[in-house]
């Protein structure tokens, strides 16, 4: 019978595209559903009616500014938090999601080179004091990454080179500054040797053995 953890568990998976990261959340949903869990998947911007209305606008072919893409990564990130995530902690559960705020650090902060404590403050106006108990950050060089992507590239996708090496080193500079909270994983490898320390971290946290 599916049972929960003596306390709830927020658990993030980030990266530059083509990373490996929905991949390694889809591996560890059904390796804690297999263990008795009842766990719950999550992605951003998106998983509530609005916050997917605003992801269509975001990953769309729009002409939007640098501060209007970063409220909009802060709009969607608030709504799900208010609807879904505030109220599953609340009642215990685990939850993965698909990127969370280190994204907006990394893409829009790094990436757009806004500026970082701005970025970050906005973070707090979306979330509250909500930090994630685990991160886990694939990271990859670009060429590998370009060739895991799909065909047809989406707005964000676009960007040049320059600016995804921005935001994978971004992400890599947040991991340094929080090393408790977000663990590098090398996400250069197979699948399955990834899922390896992905599984690691995993029963550690929850103390599955
Ligand atoms: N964005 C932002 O700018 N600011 C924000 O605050 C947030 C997001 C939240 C949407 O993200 C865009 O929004 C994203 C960042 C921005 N855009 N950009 N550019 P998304 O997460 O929805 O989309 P994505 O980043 O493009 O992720 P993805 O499509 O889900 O890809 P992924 O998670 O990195 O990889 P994957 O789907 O697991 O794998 C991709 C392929 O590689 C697939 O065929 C796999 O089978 C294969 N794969 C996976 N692992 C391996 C290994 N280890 N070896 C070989 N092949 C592999």
């Amino acid at each position: 019978m599916a049972h929960k953890t003596d306390r709830p568990f927020f658990i993030t998976f980030e990266g530059i595209d083509g990373c490996g990261k929905t991949t390694q959340l889809e591996k560890a949903y059904d390796y804690l559903t297999a263990s008795g869990l009842t766990v719950y998947k999550l992605r951003e911007p998106g998983s509530t009616g609005v916050a997917e209305k605003i992801r269509e606008i975001l990953l769309g072919k729009n002409t939007i500014s640098d501060i209007t893409e970063l409220l909009l990564y802060e709009a969607a990130r608030a709504d799900l938090v208010d609807t879904e995530i505030k109220p599953l902690l609340e009642n215990g559960h685990i939850l993965l999601c698909d990127r969370f705020y280190d994204s907006t650090t990394a893409y829009q902060g790094y990436g757009r080179k806004l500026d970082i404590a701005m970025v970050k403050n906005l973070h707090r106006v979306a979330v509250g004091d909500l930090t994630p108990d685990l991160t886990f950050l694939f990271d990859l060089d670009l060429k590998t990454a370009l060739t895991r992507r799909g065909q047809n590239p989406d707005r964000l996708e676009s960007q040049p080179e320059a600016f995804f090496e921005r935001v994978r080193q971004g992400f890599l500079a947040i991991a340094r500054v929080e090393s408790d909270r977000v663990k590098v994983i090398d996400a250069s490898r197979s699948i399955e040797a990834i899922f390896e320390d992905v599984k690691e971290q995993l029963t550690q946290l929850l103390g599955l053995k």
